[in-house]
């Protein structure tokens, strides 16, 4: 996909917002841009981020499920898979996007999405937010996800005052 027509992003305020970060272990550089710039984006948001690793990146549905279901107000799955020889990578990037888009409406917990799904090693070193990187989708998955938290939290209230904080959510 091409980032024309991508927004600005603007951190929100989100304080004290309990937000999973679902990492995978395998390529090991990438990830740990990957999750640099989601704890990035948690701390621009004053949000509380609580990272737990898995093995790859088919293990993070179950992740995620747990986490949606036990009490986080945002989750973000990160992980990096690289196309092989085989029919495996189909596999491994359509059981995983299904079943993060799914967790995330049966639950109506935002996932954010930063599972890079690359052709080669350079396409993912260029979306990992590293030096030299020439996007960061660590960041952008943890910032739309905290985004879309608040904007869950406003139409859950309907317009009405917050019982929680007594204010009227912006
Ligand atoms: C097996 C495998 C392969 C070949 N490639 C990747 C990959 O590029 N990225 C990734 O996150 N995980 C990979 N895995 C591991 C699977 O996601 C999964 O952890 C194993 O199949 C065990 O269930």
């Amino acid at each position: 996909m091409s980032r024309i027509g991508a927004p600005q992003i603007e951190p929100v305020d989100a304080a004290g917002l309990p937000v999973a970060i679902i990492a995978a272990r395998w390529h090991t550089t990438i990830m740990d841009g990957l999750l640099q710039g989601a704890l990035r984006a948690c701390q621009d948001c004053a949000a509380e981020a609580e990272v737990v690793r898995v093995p790859g990146s088919f293990e993070l549905p179950v992740a995620a499920q747990v986490a949606a279901s036990s009490g986080y107000h945002a989750v973000v799955a990160l992980g990096v898979v690289i196309r092989g020889d085989t029919p495996h990578f189909d596999y491994v990037c359509r059981g995983a996007t299904d079943q993060l888009a799914r967790i995330a409406v049966d639950t109506a917990v935002p996932v954010g999405f930063g599972l890079l799904t690359c052709d080669t090693e350079e396409q993912a070193l260029a979306r990992a937010g590293l030096p030299g990187s020439t996007e960061d989708k660590g960041y952008e998955a943890a910032a739309a996800a905290i985004d879309l938290a608040g904007t869950l939290a406003r139409i859950r209230c309907g317009g009405r005052p917050d019982p929680a904080d007594g204010k009227r959510h912006r």
